[in-house]
């Protein structure tokens, strides 16, 4: 069934969630990759180069391939995290929550009242879940997923704070942008000893709040690690990555 109301139970289920990372503008691309063996499809508006019309279309794609599929909206934009749910993503990922109003906001937007104040019109995700609108009403709060993302020394410091935000269901940590600010700006290094350190803390907490945890990885070897650790769910690479990488390897095996 493509309509996931378990997402967020699989999240806790045990073994991580690894997830597509999609940027390319095709929604067809986020289809491909749900039919191989990921678990869900992340579909990136804030750096990716797809947009808001192909990403929609994009998720009947990745139902049909029974996986559920996640957006991260552009910094700020959550009045579009209200529009993808509409159209039945099980999750949504918000950059840069740098402030306990950030989370409010971003909850307002995803959840409805009594937590918050999405509004009403969720076509898409009635037709996925196949739910009656009064059915879907009381279950859509915790059939999808809010991800505050963590990935500045502010956001770091006040991470028990977004944690208690009603709404918030858990972090996504960006290792990239992280390592920028703990290095001051001087380096990009998502791996390092820094960002490892506030890895474990971040984790930590999450636990402590009984919420989910989840972090980018560049690699399938980075996402192993990672799992490891204990994030419920991993995002490894991206479409275009994973293009490159298999271009470089062709192309290596025939010139021997
Ligand atoms: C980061 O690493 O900063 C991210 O946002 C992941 O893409
Ligand atoms: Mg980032």
């Amino acid at each position: 069934m493509p309509s996931h109301p378990s997402f967020p139970e699989r999240l806790k289920a045990g073994s991580p969630v690894l997830t597509a990372w999609c940027g390319m503008p095709d929604p067809s691309v986020a289809g491909m990759l749900a039919h191989e063996a990921f678990d869900a499809v992340v579909m990136d508006l804030q750096h990716g180069s797809i947009d808001f019309a192909a990403a929609l279309q994009a998720v009947p794609l990745i139902a049909a391939a029974g996986k559920p599929s996640l957006v991260r909206i552009p910094v700020g934009d959550f009045a579009s995290a209200s529009r993808f749910l509409d159209a039945g993503v099980s999750g949504v990922i918000a950059p840069m929550i740098n402030t306990i109003e950030d989370a409010r906001r971003f909850a307002a937007f995803t959840k409805f009242p009594p937590v918050g104040e999405r509004s009403w019109g969720a076509y898409g995700a009635l037709s996925l879940t196949r739910l009656e609108p009064g059915a879907y009403l009381q279950q859509a709060n915790d059939l999808t997923v809010s991800f505050a993302m963590v990935e500045t020394r502010e956001a770091l410091a006040i991470i028990d704070d977004i944690l208690a935000v009603p709404g918030i269901d858990g972090i996504f940590i960006g290792p990239s942008d992280l390592s920028i600010a703990l290095s001051g700006g001087k380096s990009v290094n998502p791996a390092g000893a820094e960002v490892e350190k506030a890895l474990d803390h971040a984790l930590a907490r999450v636990r402590a709040a009984g919420k989910v945890a989840a972090i980018y990885a560049v690699s399938g070897a980075r996402a192993a690690q990672l799992s490891a650790k204990g994030f419920h769910m991993v995002s490894i690479g991206s479409d275009i990555s994973m293009l490159m990488a298999g271009a470089h390897a062709a192309l290596a095996a025939a010139r021997g």
